[in-house]
C-alpha cells in the first residue's frame, strides 16, 4: 500500500480523503485528534512540523498541501473523469474551482470560524468574522452563477473542483452559516454533493 494519509475528522484531509474514496485508491489512515497547534502531538510533529493536516506520505515523499496532494493523486492515476487535461475545453475553469476551493474560499473560512468558534472568546474579532462573510457570500455567488453542470461546476460533471469548494460548503453548513452566505442553487448543490457514497464512506471514517 503506497499512500499514507493523516487526517483528524472534519478537516482539510477530507479534500484529499473524499477523493481517494472516488478513485477507488487503497491506502493507510492515520486518525489524529485535532488540537489547534498541537494535532496529533508530538508523534506527528515529527513527521509534520506545522502539525496541521492534511499530510500524504508516499514512500520518502511527504505532501502538506490539501489541493496539491489532490493534484498529485490524480496526476498519478493519468487520464480519470475526475480531472481535466489541457486540451479539455474546461481545464482554466477546471484549475480555477480546484484552487479557489482553499486559495480563496479557504482563507476566509479559516477567519470566519477562527473569529466566530476557533480563538479563545477574548481574541475574537467581530470584524474580521464580517469582513469573511462577505468575501464568501461573493465567491458563493460567483460560484452559483459559475456552475455549468447539474450538480458540478464543470460541464462535464463531478471532478476534484467540486471536492475542493464541497469541502468548505461542508465546513459552512457545519457552523450554521450555509444558509445565510450561499444562494439556493450552491445550498442544493451540497446537498446533492454529501449524497455521494465516496463522501459519506469518507466523513465516516
Ligand atoms: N492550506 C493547507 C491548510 C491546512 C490546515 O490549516 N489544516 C487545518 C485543519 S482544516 C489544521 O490542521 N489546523 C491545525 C492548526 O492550525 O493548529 C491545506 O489546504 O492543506
Amino acid at each position: 500500500m503506497a499512500f499514507t494519509l493523516f487526517h483528524a475528522r472534519r478537516t482539510r484531509s477530507l479534500r484529499p480523503l473524499w477523493l481517494m474514496e472516488e478513485m477507488g485508491l487503497s491506502y493507510e489512515l492515520e486518525v489524529l485528534d485535532f488540537k489547534m497547534g498541537n494535532t496529533g502531538g508530538e508523534k506527528y510533529a515529527a513527521i509534520n512540523p506545522l502539525q496541521k493536516v492534511p499530510a500524504l506520505k508516499d514512500g520518502n515523499l511527504l505532501m502538506l498541501e490539501s489541493v496539491a496532494i489532490m493534484e498529485y493523486l490524480l496526476g498519478k492515476q493519468g487520464a480519470s473523469n475526475l480531472s481535466c487535461e489541457p486540451d479539455d475545453d474546461e481545464f482554466g475553469p477546471y484549475l480555477q474551482w480546484l484552487h479557489a476551493g482553499e486559495s480563496h474560499f479557504g482563507m476566509y473560512m479559516s477567519l470566519l470560524i477562527g473569529h466566530r468558534l476557533l480563538l479563545p472568546e477574548e481574541q475574537r474579532n467581530a470584524d474580521i468574522a464580517k469582513w469573511a462573510t462577505a468575501n464568501l457570500t461573493s465567491a458563493a455567488e460567483l460560484l452559483g452563477n459559475s456552475m455549468k453542470g447539474e450538480n458540478s461546476i464543470l460541464k462535464r460533471g463531478f471532478s476534484a473542483a467540486d471536492i475542493s469548494v464541497g469541502y468548505v460548503l461542508f465546513v459552512l453548513d457545519m457552523i450554521g452559516a450555509l444558509d445565510d452566505i450561499a444562494p439556493e442553487n450552491v445550498v442544493q448543490y451540497w446537498e446533492a454533493l454529501k449524497e455521494r457514497p465516496a463522501w459519506k464512506r469518507a466523513i465516516a471514517l
